[in-house]
């Protein structure tokens, strides 16, 4: 089984894959240490000098960077190549706060574009497939990232980017695409379109979409399997990294292998910083160390999740990740219980008979949370009768308070109610943080 895009390095042995890391780390830690007084100022800080690194044993010693850092050295600080061989930027803005800016070299692209070639491989594209780029062009990394993967991968690669939908489905079907990628949330949003346009999953040729960009679960999958008729693979990455190709996802769907010969992963606890060993959820840390512009040391992604170095089917041998669970600034902490909308969703997917579109409403009222999910009724329950409704308003009440151990007031609203996205979906409106 298995077709690879770079077979040496998705099926390195381990003993290859540790040399190759820990030539790329201190070559990554000389040069960042040279060129970045930033770096270097952290290093001196800790302690640490480029000669104590000597292989990837060593990465725990080196500071951590977080998403303050970038925007301290706003644009340009973290920067380790001159500005004149930088041939690219990309930028994330994130919910809060001043945006972030990277840049690539015409190697760094290299890697990249290798990296995301590695993703559509495995997802089974050859150069005889249409991949339709839904993700936006632009700062975003999506677009331009599975645009150039695409085309490294001689795809037919067409840039529609994001909006319009009824134009998109016109495109899908007229120029026949094998492939698609967009959010997962947005892949739904498509599927809900393309039926309102009369036109069925056998009309169009998708044989898989390549979803990222937001936390997904396995109950959203068999979802837009079944809606779109394609195969719905996971792809991971973060602006910070280099965007999607971080780590995708093999025909054995069953966790994101990750391009370690270029992102060394690390998993810590989020409160203490300590790594934690293969097997143990916590906090994703990933330092760059094949990148010449921006190679970012042990950056702090607030992914929650879990890395298995076990042997995969498909031949990889390249560490895998869990699906994040969802990210550390995301987790809604309501009457003292940790929540993650990802729990939410699969709660909601598994009962059936719910549409897959939710939205979840915290408040602040008499000093008490409250806690609000609002759950779309699935178009064939319009017609049931009030009592039929509020069973489903107990069963889903229930299924959440086992899961969660809260309590949540669930309100069934009409079909497409709630709003729907083009990019990554917002699920949860947190008004505390108004009041606090
Ligand atoms: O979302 C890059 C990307 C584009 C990835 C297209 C995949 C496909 P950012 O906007 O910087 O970059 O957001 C990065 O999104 O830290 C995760 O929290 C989340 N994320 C990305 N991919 C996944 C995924 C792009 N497959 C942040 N599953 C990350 C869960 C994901 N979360």
């Amino acid at each position: 089984m298995g077709k690879y895009w770079n077979e040496s390095m998705e099926c390195a042995t381990l003993d290859e894959m540790r040399a190759l890391q820990s030539f790329r780390l201190q070559k990554t830690v000389k040069r960042v240490y040279a060129n970045v007084p930033y770096y270097r100022d952290m290093m001196d800080k800790a302690g640490v000098k480029p000669e104590d690194i000597r292989s990837v044993d060593d990465l725990h010693l080196l500071p951590f960077t977080c998403k303050q850092d970038l925007r301290d050295t706003y644009p340009y600080g973290l920067f380790a190549a001159p500005m004149e061989d930088v041939v690219r930027l990309h930028a994330s803005s994130g919910t809060t706060g001043k945006q972030i800016v990277v840049g690539y070299t015409r190697k760094d692209l290299d890697m990249w574009s290798d990296c995301v070639a590695r993703a559509l491989t495995a997802a089974g594209a050859t150069k005889s497939d249409f991949m339709h780029v839904s993700y936006g062009y632009g700062l975003f990394t999506g677009g331009l990232g599975l645009h150039d993967g695409a085309t490294k991968v001689g795809m037919t690669t067409i840039p529609v980017s994001s909006g319009n939908t009824k134009r998109q489905i016109t495109i899908l079907k007229d120029f026949g695409s094998t492939f698609i990628c967009c959010t997962p949330s947005y892949a739904l949003y498509l599927a809900e379109t393309m039926k309102e346009m009369g036109i069925s999953k056998s009309d169009i040729k998708l044989k898989a979409g390549i979803f990222g960009a937001e936390a997904w679960t396995e109950q959203m999958r068999k979802e837009i399997e079944d809606k779109l008729g394609c195969k719905a693979m996971d792809i991971y990455g973060l602006t910070e990294i280099t965007g999607p190709g971080v780590a995708f996802e093999c025909e054995c769907q069953d966790g994101m292998h990750i391009n370690e010969d270029n992102f060394i992963p690390e998993i810590i606890d989020p409160d203490t910083g300590e790594v934690l060993p293969e097997g143990t959820e916590g906090e994703l840390v990933f330092t760059c160390i094949n990148k010449e512009a921006f190679p970012i040391l042990r950056y702090r992604t607030k992914d929650i999740c879990v890395l298995e170095r076990s042997k995969c089917k498909c031949g990889r041998t390249l560490i895998k990740m869990r699906k994040p669970r969802g990210r550390t600034d995301d987790m809604l902490i309501i009457r003292g219980v940790n929540v993650f909308p990802s729990q939410i969703e699969s709660v909601l997917l598994s009962l059936g008979d719910t549409s897959p579109y939710y939205q979840i409403v915290v408040d602040r009222k008499n000093n008490t949370d409250t806690f609000e999910i609002q759950v779309e009724l699935a178009e064939h329950m319009l017609s049931d009768t009030i009592k039929t409704i509020e069973d489903m308003e107990a069963k889903i009440t229930e299924a959440v308070h086992s899961t969660l151990g809260i309590q949540a007031k669930i309100r069934l609203v009409e079909p497409k109610s709630l709003p729907r996205s083009e990019g990554k979906a917002v699920r949860v409106i947190d008004r505390r943080k108004l009041v606090d």
